[in-house]
């Protein structure tokens, strides 16, 4: 641990997210967070090295009794964390964040539910954040807090004297009002949000329903750069994070070879790619009853098209989580024993993680990039399977409108989740779709993915966190 005593060795730049980019999976199911972040890694890295930061996360490791910072500071970034007490996983990360925060940030107001207890261990670990920050940075220092674990660290450090700027940046949806205001603690975590100096959203109108939501709930002004509240300006903005184009462009060997035995796999047949995390927010039963349509209105594809979903293990001790899987199962299933013949089948279903060569792999065989969740705060899997793409034979990226990543890949089909006809025309129309039209629409996609990395959104983000 970091002596308390020597403020010098406090660190002028802080990262702090739940879990730790790198930490050892906390259960059987879990690295798919740590992969998440691979993005968040590549972008913040260049920052943390620039000044010497320290990233702060749990460890993913659970233990009762005595809170311990560990502070390692031989690896790149400087990483520091602790345990978890085993109640906090249930009710702070299990609870509160995955099973009330989560579904009501997705508009998913069926699926929240509140607890008190949940709630007060949510203050609780935030509190514990806001502790293990206040020991490892200077005063004055910049503090970038990620993600809707972490609402309410910025009141707390600012309780323990800290100065410096603190900024957040919400990963997913920020809700309309209407739905923001069901949550039974709206306002307390409302103002911890408006706690902070900077905070970011990847599109323009999460940042609005806040802005509405701070006007309404909490008497704020809306200013030209965010919000005005008790005398302090808060400023809100748009992040749209990105990917790194280049190891999903650049194909090697090894991925060629992966290529080649697909195609063989596949003998001739189209195929329709899904990449998900297992989470109903990514509409992946909506997105299998829209193909199986496809198949009933279109009977001329049978035979011709194949459908593959991936999905990464998620979360799989909450149990929404476990039915969704069980829903999918049921439903490719039913899929195949519907529309399968001896010699097809019409969808195949892989429920494992897959490494970043073979997923470039899977995007680049690809002829539809079939990307359809019911909400998402941006959705990067869109962007890898642009940057994947061939530019002279590109696929088709057959994207929901509720992805905030429909903001910025205007070279998209934009369909409708909710919609299954809708859905099935789109993907008979992603199917059909000439060269020429498919070239000229991921031509200007790609050149927005390339040159919007991981590294300039977090520029952007810490230039405007620490402007006066
Ligand atoms: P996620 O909901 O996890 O992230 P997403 O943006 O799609 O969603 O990122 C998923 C990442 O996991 C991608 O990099 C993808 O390659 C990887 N992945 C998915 N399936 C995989 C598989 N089978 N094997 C291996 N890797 C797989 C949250 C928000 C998003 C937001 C991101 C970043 O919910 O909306 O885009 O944070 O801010």
């Amino acid at each position: 641990p970091l002596p308390r005593t020597a403020p010098d060795a406090r660190a002028s730049f802080l990262v702090i997210s739940n879990r730790l980019p790198d930490a050892p999976s906390a259960a059987a199911g879990e690295s798919e967070r740590a992969r998440n972040v691979g993005g968040l890694v590549s972008g913040l890295a260049p920052a943390l090295a620039a000044r010497g930061g320290v990233w702060l996360g749990w460890s993913g490791g659970r233990r009762p009794g005595a809170l311990e910072l560990a502070v390692d500071a031989s690896s790149t970034p400087a990483r520091a964390s602790f345990d978890f007490h085993p109640e906090w996983h249930t009710r702070f990360y299990n609870g509160f964040a995955n099973r009330s925060l989560w579904p009501i940030f997705h508009g998913f107001p069926g699926r929240a539910r509140y607890d008190e207890s949940e709630w007060r261990a949510y203050v609780e670990v935030n509190d514990v954040f806001a502790e293990m920050a206040t020991r490892l940075v200077a005063p004055g220092g910049t503090v970038w807090a990620h993600d809707y674990h972490l609402l309410l660290v910025a009141a707390s450090m600012r309780a323990r004297g800290h100065s410096g700027p603190l900024g957040l940046f919400l990963h997913i949806p920020f809700p309309a009002l209407d739905l923001f205001e069901t949550i039974p603690w709206s306002r307390a975590l409302l103002d911890g949000m408006l706690a902070f100096d900077l905070v970011g959203f990847h599109t323009r109108r999460y940042a609005q329903s806040f802005v509405r939501c701070a006007e309404e709930l909490a008497r704020a002004t809306a200013t030209s750069s965010g919000v005005r509240v008790d005398g302090r300006e808060v400023r809100v903005g748009v992040f749209p994070l990105g990917i790194d184009a280049a190891p999903f462009e650049e194909i090697d060997a090894a991925t060629e070879g992966e290529i080649a035995e697909l195609q063989a796999a596949l003998r001739g047949r189209r195929l329709v790619l899904g990449v998900d995390r297992l989470d109903y927010t990514k509409g992946i039963v909506e997105r299998l009853d829209a193909f199986g349509r496809m198949l009933e209105l279109h009977p001329e594809w049978r035979g011709r098209v194949s459908m593959l979903q991936v999905a990464v293990p998620s979360r799989a001790d909450v149990p929404e989580y476990a039915e969704q899987r069980r829903a999918i199962e049921t439903l490719v299933g039913r899929i195949n024993g519907e529309h399968g013949e001896a010699h097809w089948m019409p969808v195949r279903y892989v429920y494992r993680s897959y490494g970043r060569g073979q997923l470039a792999a899977l995007y680049r065989a690809a002829d539809v990039g079939y990307v359809t969740p019911l909400r998402d705060g941006m959705n990067l899997v869109a962007k890898e399977y642009v940057a994947a793409q061939h530019p002279t034979s590109p696929g088709v990226l057959l994207l929901s409108r509720f992805a905030g990543a429909a903001d910025e890949l205007e070279g998209a089909i934009l369909t409708n989740p909710h919609d299954r006809d809708g859905m099935a025309r789109d993907l008979v129309r992603a199917l059909e779709m000439p060269a020429e039209e498919r070239i000229a629409r991921h031509a200007p996609m790609l050149e927005r993915v390339r040159r919007s990395t991981p590294e300039v959104w977090a520029d952007a983000f810490l230039h405007e966190l620490e402007r006066r």
